[in-house]
């Protein structure tokens, strides 16, 4: 599966790079492409000049807004990061368009911090205009959600947050969440750690997105996950997990034996890392309220059985009831790592949204409040009255 990948703000600009540097290794390990091309777009030049990987031109580093903002960002203020998305949808909807390749790819990834000002305000009008513009390619969101001392610290983050969450989930195909602080490594420093997270956030995109792209026929699984598989699979909220544990290098020098006990063990391994998958969904969530669902297992050939695939969707079914199940498998090299992709989708309910989303129904007034005060005269308490004023 190839996607055009936009990111929207720092932090989408941030996970588009990262998504082109999974590209370029794609490229360089298994000759494929998964990324047709990557644009950041944000309000903020610094932001811009500080990406590696997506292409240093202003048709793929795209500033929008710079009459309102000066190039310096909206400072949190989302509605101003929708206004000037709408108002330079045009820039973004050009650059996109102009790209020869295009035609290639077989959706579009939109991705954002819920809780900034530009990525969280422009994700969904952006959404908006791709889709009235690209009719024949689905479109999803990628919407990072705060860490907790954001949200305790300061109560936009919240608004934020609900404000772009309920705008996605009306325009996308699917917003697929992932919430930084499930990512979060307490020893490193602040940016090593965004890097870092950014790196584990893009991680289980790699095989889910080569699988399908594969040539070489060795590499061709018994079950083929395509781009169809998956676009059937993503559908309103929707969560990804994904595990990875190394072949014993006795395994690897000796190779799979026919040992049936090996066969066991191989299973539960298999199940083991679902398990695992699932227990890092980039959301927390229950699989039980999934409608759909859809794994993909990548390991050396002898590691990979038909019982082994079968048992894992029967794993699955029995976590997510009511979802409709896809699967594939994608061989790899030997003494490569066995990896489990786990996507959980059409969720009837994830408890971290719906809490947004009732913190910020008790925010409103609270906003709009002090939003009227800002715009109202500046008053001083009385007891500055009798000093004079230069004014
Ligand atoms: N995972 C991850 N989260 C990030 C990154 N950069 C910022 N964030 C998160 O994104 C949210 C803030 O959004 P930003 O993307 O910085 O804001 P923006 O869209 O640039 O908007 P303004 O700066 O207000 O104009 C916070 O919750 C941050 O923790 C990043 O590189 N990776
Ligand atoms: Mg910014």
């Amino acid at each position: 599966m190839k996607l055009v990948v936009i990111g929207l703000g720092q932090c989408g600009g941030r996970i588009a790079d990262e998504f082109a540097r999974l590209n370029r290794k794609a490229i360089s390990q298994r000759g494929i492409e998964i990324v047709n091309s990557a644009f950041a777009v944000n309000t903020d030049i610094a932001d811009l000049s500080g990406l590696r990987r997506v292409r240093p031109d202003f048709q793929h580093r795209i500033l929008i807004g710079d009459r309102k903002t000066g190039g310096h960002g909206v400072g949190k203020i989302n509605e101003l990061g929708a206004e000037v998305a709408r108002e330079d949808a045009d820039k973004v909807i050009d650059a996109v368009g102009a790209s020869p390749r295009l035609p290639e790819a077989d959706a579009f990834l939109l991705v954002a911090g819920a809780s900034g000002g530009t990525g969280s305000g422009a994700i969904a009008i952006m959404t908006q205009y791709i889709k009235e513009r690209f009719i024949d390619k689905p479109v999803y969101n990628m919407v990072v959600l705060p860490f907790d001392h954001e949200e305790a610290t300061e109560e936009r983050t919240v608004y934020n947050a609900a404000t772009c969450l309920k705008s996605c989930y009306l325009v996308a195909d699917a917003v697929i969440l992932v919430d930084n602080q499930r990512y979060i490594r307490r020893e490193t420093s602040l940016r090593g750690n965004l890097d870092r997270i950014n790196a584990m956030i893009t991680e289980p995109f790699y095989n889910l997105l080569c699988a399908g792209e594969e040539k070489q026929y060795k590499y061709i699984g018994a079950k083929v996950l395509d781009a169809g598989d998956i676009i059937q699979t993503l559908v309103g909220w929707t969560t990804i997990g994904f595990s990875t544990s190394t072949t014993s290098w006795l395994h690897f020098l000796m190779g799979p034996t026919r040992d049936f006990r090996n066969k066991v063990v191989e299973t539960q391994k298999g199940i083991q890392a679902m398990d695992s998958a699932i227990a890092h969904l980039s959301v927390y969530s229950n699989p039980s309220d999934a409608r759909r669902a859809l794994y993909l297992i990548s390991a050396p050939p002898g590691d990979i059985n038909m019982d082994m695939v079968m048992e894992l969707g029967t794993h699955l079914k029995s976590l997510s009831p009511s979802s409709v199940i896809r699967s594939g498998d994608y061989p790899r090299d030997k003494g490569t790592s066995l990896d489990v992709s786990v996507i959980l989708s059409e969720f009837s309910d994830v408890a971290k949204i719906r809490n947004y989303f009732t913190k910020a129904i008790s925010l409103i007034s609270v906003i709009q409040k002090r939003q009227e005060g800002m715009r109202g005269e500046r008053s001083l308490d009385g007891s500055l009255k009798d000093i004079p004023s230069l004014l």
